[in-house]
């Protein structure tokens, strides 16, 4: 069984510090799915099972509390900013009578970490233009060419008309990878030979998806050249050349992060959003890492809505970010407070 939880903001709109009543979770069961909290387990360790711990019973609210729950946060990755202001939240209400004993603790964090990145979860939307054109790009080994498949049938089920563009020309594996996955799932994939001008086979599959009145478009990028500036230089192009057939085109700039690689994703992530404006966020191999704290981080230090998160090698495991889902995996606290 799954469990979801969903969330009841409070009506005048502002939160307060320890009375988590301002997110109020309610378990929603999903048959079917392995839970999220399972897949984030490790981070739920290293984050929720430690700060558990750390707020057990009888213990002194005092600045070595504020300390280790400080050194626990940057641990998992949740970044200095985010850190430094959490625990000034805490040290505030506990200065002003609001938090008075431990049990009150987890849940003012987990209302600290859900103001957080709430502000971060805004679904993608696809509307109507034919076709919705989505530019993935990141890194090598980022997930890239994974989250294309799992997107691709995502929206296939949902009964839109899906093609594929083999951008990464630069890998001859690449090609390849999305070639085979686009045949065994019946879904169209425009390709070149390996080394061909990517901007190019974007351009013809743009062309040809128009032409056939594909719903989306999803297009995969190489994630290394020689430098980073002749990287940066050809997702530039690539995004120019789009605009020449539709100059809505791209409609989402996806940028694919490693959540294994921690604070190194944030640095990523200000990297190809000066280069090209990233519109959403997917951050994979969350069910592999206990650095699932750098969600926080990527939140509070960059605005850019998260869209998906991955758990997983199939395609249920690429899930639409759901802030009060992702706090209650990691920081699970009973219902009873
Ligand atoms: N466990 C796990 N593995 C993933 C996830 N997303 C991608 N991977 C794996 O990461 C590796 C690199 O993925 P790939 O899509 O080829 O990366 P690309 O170079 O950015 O295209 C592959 O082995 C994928 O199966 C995820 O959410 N969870
Ligand atoms: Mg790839």
């Amino acid at each position: 069984m799954f469990r979801i939880f969903r969330k009841k903001r409070d009506k005048t709109g502002g939160t307060q510090v320890g009375q988590v009543s301002d997110v109020q979770l309610r378990p929603v069961e999903i048959a079917g799915i392995d839970p999220l909290e399972r897949r984030l387990g490790k981070t739920r360790t290293s984050l929720g099972d430690t700060l558990s711990k750390l707020f057990s019973p009888g213990v002194n609210l005092d600045e070595d509390l504020l300390e280790e729950l400080e050194t626990t946060l940057l641990m998992a990755d949740v970044g200095v900013s985010a850190t430094l202001e959490i625990t000034d939240a805490l040290r505030q209400a506990i200065k002003a009578g609001v938090i008075t004993e431990a049990s009150q603790l987890l849940p003012a964090v987990q209302a600290e970490l859900y103001e957080l990145i709430e502000p971060s979860e805004q679904l993608l939307q696809i509307d109507s233009s034919k076709p919705f054109v989505i530019l993935v790009v990141g890194i090598n080994g980022a997930g890239k060419t994974t989250t294309i498949g799992k997107l691709a049938q995502r929206y296939k089920e949902e009964g839109l008309k899906v093609m594929l563009a083999a951008g990464d020309t630069f890998r001859a594996a690449a090609v390849e990878q999305l070639q085979s996955w686009g045949e065994r799932n019946q879904i169209p994939v425009v390709a070149q030979a390996t080394g061909a001008d990517s901007a190019s086979v974007i351009f013809d599959a743009l062309e040809s998806a128009r032409a056939r009145g594909v719903d989306v478009l999803i297009a995969d990028t190489a994630g290394r050249l020689h430098t980073q500036s002749n990287l940066m230089e050809e997702l530039r192009k690539i995004h120019r050349v789009m605009g020449k057939l539709d100059e809505h085109a791209p409609h989402e700039v996806m940028l694919v992060l490693d959540a294994g690689t921690g604070r190194n994703a944030i640095a990523q992530a200000k990297q190809f959003n000066a280069s090209v404006k990233v519109t959403g966020i997917t951050l994979t191999k969350l069910d592999g890492t206990a650095r699932g704290g750098v969600l926080f981080a990527l939140a509070k230090e960059l605005d850019i809505p998260i869209r998906f998160i991955g758990v997983g090698e199939s395609a249920v495991d690429l899930r639409p970010f759901d802030a009060g889902t992702f706090i209650n995996a990691i920081l699970p606290i009973s219902e009873n407070h």
